[in-house]
């Protein structure tokens, strides 16, 4: 029998018992969403600051975006990509248009499009660099988080991201990230085919590199014949203040790999773009997914561009992440608890004074959740502050006072 679940308690000790330890959720239960405001099984809202990983940038359950889902479901959702569909093509050229390349590869989740990337980063190699079979490298930068897969975790340093799943699949060198003298030295190797970076590193505690290190690295993988892979799952669809973050540097990447807010939180749709020279190196048969560029998927992604577009949800991320920014600073003044506030757009990142063992930003973040506004802490001390893109002015304002209010406290 199915039953309802009454209290957050019910929910949390179901999952405890039912379902697989892989999580340490903070202990509030959701039930619903709408624009920056989460609610919980008891009837409390919230001000939702990590938008789920920022696939909510234009906020939770749009009613636009939920139309596309409603009208579509109706019509047709899955056909396999044995069949063509009378949505994907317009999918595909919307998202082509929208951020200038000549072709679109759709996926499901940003791991599955990482994957992607990596595939046509490797035949491009092969076929196009004239690398020997098997020999292909991707560079890769220290404290990435590109996914979860066993070939995307044979990329990372994180120890708890690879203990006790190997082994890892070669073809990966690690170099740090910010760094363009290690950069130089990497992409000398005659057999790099790729390099695989975030804009601004996610994970790792949305660590912005120094200006100009993008640039110098789109510079140094063109002289090299390297493509340049970037991953803007967590950074693109408006979320540091411009449609990509590459923009800022006026970096056009080989590979732009998308994820996460391409469908507004609604479905998993994900996707490779590149130009013909690269995409065409995957011929028929040679990739592919039971779900990928589904026509339920590329009904949603086109609505839920068009709002990021029409809600001008980018420069709302520019001009508010200022103002947060501004705002932390001056709470840095009245505290010590908190030693740097970093982001950009509505990315952003408070560095709590601790060491990562203890518990005070887990501690911060249960008594943000007492007071209405949810965030998690990663790596210990460091808080992700990331509210769906739709925050108004007024909001912003109200939310940092509650973290004031708590932090002073
Ligand atoms: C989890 C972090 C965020 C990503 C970038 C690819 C993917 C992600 C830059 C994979 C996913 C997630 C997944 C989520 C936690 C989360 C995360 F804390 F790990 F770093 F967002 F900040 N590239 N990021 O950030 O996309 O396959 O999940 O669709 O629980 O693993 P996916």
């Amino acid at each position: 029998m199915v039953s309802t679940i009454t209290s957050s308690q019910e929910a949390i000790d179901l999952e405890e018992k039912f379902g697989a330890h892989n999580y340490h959720p903070l202990p509030v239960v959701l039930t619903r969403g709408e624009g920056v405001f989460l609610w919980d099984v008891e009837g409390k809202r919230y001000y939702d600051f990590l938008s789920a990983y920022s696939a909510v940038n234009q906020g939770h359950c749009h009613p636009r975006i939920i139309n596309a889902l409603i009208e579509q479901a109706k019509e047709l959702t899955l056909t396999s990509r044995a069949f063509y569909n009378d949505k994907l093509g317009v999918a595909e050229k919307y998202v082509c248009d929208t951020f200038g390349y000549d072709k679109a590869l759709f996926m499901n989740s940003g791991a599955e499009a990482n994957e992607t990337a990596i595939k046509l980063a490797r035949k491009w190699g092969y076929t196009k660099k004239g690398i020997e079979d098997n020999k292909a490298v991707i560079v890769v930068a220290h404290k990435n988080f590109h996914g979860r897969t066993t070939t995307i975790i044979s990329a990372s340093s994180d120890p708890s991201a690879r203990k006790g799943f190997g082994p890892f699949m070669p073809g990966f060198e690690i170099i740090d990230y910010d760094d363009v003298v290690a950069l130089q030295k990497a992409l000398g190797n005659p057999n790099v085919c790729g390099l695989w970076i975030e804009p601004i590193q996610g994970e790792a505690g949305v660590y912005v590199p120094k200006d100009g290190y993008l640039k110098a690295a789109a510079n140094l993988c063109k002289q090299h014949n390297v493509l340049l892979m970037m991953d803007e799952i967590q950074t693109g669809i408006a979320r540091t203040g411009k449609m990509l973050a590459s923009a800022y540097e006026e970096v056009r990447p080989d590979l732009l790999i998308l994820g996460k807010a391409l469908s507004g939180g609604v479905l998993p749709i994900s996707v490779v773009l590149a130009d013909d020279d690269i995409m065409l190196v995957i011929k028929p048969g040679e990739h592919g997914s039971t779900f990928g560029g589904n026509p339920l998927a590329a009904a949603v992604v086109v609505e839920a561009l068009q709002v990021v577009k029409d809600e001008n949800l980018a420069d709302n991320a520019n001009r508010l992440g200022d103002i947060f920014r501004n705002r932390m600073k001056e709470l840095m003044k009245k505290t010590k608890l908190i030693t740097l506030v970093r982001g950009k757009g509505l990315l952003n990142a408070i560095v709590v004074n601790d060491s990562s063992e203890s518990e005070t930003a887990w501690n911060l973040c249960l008594k943000f959740a007492e007071k209405g506004l949810l965030a998690k802490p990663t790596h210990g001390n460091i808080i992700r502050l990331a509210p769906p893109l739709v925050i108004t002015e007024e909001q912003i304002h109200e939310c940092c006072d509650i973290i004031e209010s708590v932090i002073l406290a």
